[in-house]
């Protein structure tokens, strides 16, 4: 196997999973409870912003109490052990990866930011945002989440995509591979030659794509895995 020198990690709701915050796509999830359409377009936003305010609203509340679980941890401790080899891009907007002392890249955003609309000023959000609340930049009432929603960009691509195309390992930890471009990640780093390998509870629309597979809960699975790339160092 070619010498490891630089990894690329994705994850996803799943690596929160076990430390409480809900996924979209399982039993229960988001999305079973909301329709996309609802709260996480800017359409939505548009049309009803106390709505989408109110989904993002509990979802903030529950992040700000939830604590890192043992995977998150992990993947801080793989950073401080590798420092500038391990490039940890996240699609949650949960501070928990940053809450266990890691470097994370928010590729779609983070609850706890706002952005005004009209001026792209970001600052840190209020627990509880609503409808009409000023930007503190230009006063504009056109304050909003700093989540990346569908139909929008996500942040830090050119970033991310120059990582993958010169890593050795890409990893891809709880996530079900049905986003884009996100999910589409694992085909430019095989394409790039990089080793891939799929750490998740079950199989994932992607599954096909990962040469390696690691199957169980992130917090039993992820410290394992950190503790293997470490001894073979
Ligand atoms: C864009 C907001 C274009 C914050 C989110 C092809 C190419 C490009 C775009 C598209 C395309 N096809 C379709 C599109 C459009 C769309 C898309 O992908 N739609 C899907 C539904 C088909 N993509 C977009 O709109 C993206 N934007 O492409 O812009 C563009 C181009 C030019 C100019 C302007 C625009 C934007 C996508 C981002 C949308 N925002 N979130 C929020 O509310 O949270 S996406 C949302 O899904 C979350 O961010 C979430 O992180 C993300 C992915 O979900 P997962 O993290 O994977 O979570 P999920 O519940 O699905 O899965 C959980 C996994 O964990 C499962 O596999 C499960 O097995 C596992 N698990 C559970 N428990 C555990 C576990 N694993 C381990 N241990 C456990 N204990």
């Amino acid at each position: 196997m070619r010498k490891l020198e630089r990894i690329v990690i994705l994850t996803g709701a799943g690596i929160s999973a076990e430390s409480g915050l809900g996924t979209f796509r399982d039993e229960g999830g988001l999305w079973a409870q909301h329709r996309i359409e609802d709260v996480a377009t800017p359409e939505a936003f548009a049309h009803d912003p106390a709505r989408v305010h109110q989904f993002y609203n509990v979802r903030r509340v529950q992040a700000a109490g939830a604590k890192p679980n043992a995977a998150h941890q992990a993947l801080a401790r793989l950073q401080a052990a590798w420092p500038g080899h391990v490039l940890l891009v996240t699609q949650n907007v949960d501070g928990l990866h940053e809450k266990a002392g890691a470097e994370v890249v928010h590729m779609h955003g983070e609850l706890s930011r706002a952005l005004c609309a009209a001026c792209e000023h970001r600052w840190d959000s209020p627990q509880e945002m609503s409808v009409g609340e000023t930007c503190p930049a230009c006063d504009a009432p056109a304050a909003r989440p700093d989540i990346v929603w569908f139909g929008e960009m996500p942040y830090h691509m050119e970033q991310i995509l120059d990582a993958i195309q010169t890593c050795d390992l890409f990893a891809a930890i709880g996530t079900s591979g049905q986003v884009y471009p996100a999910a589409g990640f694992v085909e430019e780093a095989r394409m790039a030659g990089a080793a891939t390998v799929e750490l998740n509870l079950r199989d994932s629309d992607m599954t096909h794509a990962f040469e390696e597979h690691v199957t169980g809960p992130a917090s039993e699975i992820v410290p394992q895995w950190v503790d293997r790339l470490l001894q073979g160092r």
